[in-house]
């Protein structure tokens, strides 16, 4: 079995979508992608013909369909050990999976006041104080990360060499930039590397050339 298929929602919206896909590059296996434009009359219902949640992204290999990004991340990271998809070391891994886990369960305020719209820049729009204590923990996550498990000379991420833990961040680092949040210095110069990461540019030049508004995604 090696057919892979994710359908996702669009580029420049579903910072769900962007996590997996970008783990399916790191996972270095070959995929289709098939974009179900969001906010439509139809879109619900063509989500349900691959999705029982309803809900993008979907990954479909052969005739397995698993959803929710975390777990196509999961799933990825079992099918490629030798990809080092979590970090080798089980304290840094169970980190890895902490701080993945709070960022896919928590930051409503951030979430629902600064959605993701890699094309567009915002300034400071959206950051209630509720939102900028959404900030402060998750700059908190990638001090403490950084500091204790990113060592310099393996990579630039959270846990030295790319991991799931990054992905699942890589829409927070979009939204930083499009609301230009002052971070420190070692809080801008990992989200410099996750936003440099190649597959993130081919992710995020494909936003700039979609033709698709969510005007609740625009202000
Ligand atoms: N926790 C889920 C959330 C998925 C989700 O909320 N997806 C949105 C798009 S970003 C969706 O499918 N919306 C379509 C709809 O609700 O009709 C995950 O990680 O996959």
């Amino acid at each position: 079995m090696a057919d892979f298929t994710i359908y996702l929602g669009n580029k420049n919206y579903s910072s769900w979508s962007l996590r997996p896909w970008l783990v399916l590059k790191a996972a270095g296996l070959d995929f289709d992608e098939v974009v179900i434009p969001l906010d439509m009359a139809g879109t619900k219902a063509e989500i349900l013909r691959h999705s029982p949640s309803g809900r993008v992204p979907v990954l479909h290999h052969g005739d397995r369909v698993i959803w929710d990004g975390l777990a196509i991340a999961e799933y990825l990271a079992e099918l490629v050990p030798e990809r080092m998809l979590w970090p080798a070391d089980q304290v840094a891994r169970a980190l890895a999976r902490s701080v993945s886990a709070e960022m896919h369960s928590h930051f409503n305020a951030f979430r629902d006041h600064c959605p993701m719209n890699i094309r567009s820049s915002f300034p400071n729009r959206g950051v209630t104080p509720e939102v900028q204590a959404d900030i402060n923990r998750i700059a908190t996550i990638w001090r403490d990360c950084r500091k204790r498990f990113g060592e310099a000379a393996v990579g630039p991420f959270l846990f030295g060499g790319f991991t799931i833990a990054d992905a699942m961040f890589a829409p927070v680092v979009s939204r930083f930039r499009t609301y230009k949040i002052e971070l420190d210095e070692v809080c801008q110069a990992y989200a410099d590397a996750v936003w440099s990461l190649p597959s993130f540019q081919e992710w995020q030049e494909a936003a700039g050339n979609e033709p698709m508004i969510v005007e609740a995604s625009e202000f």
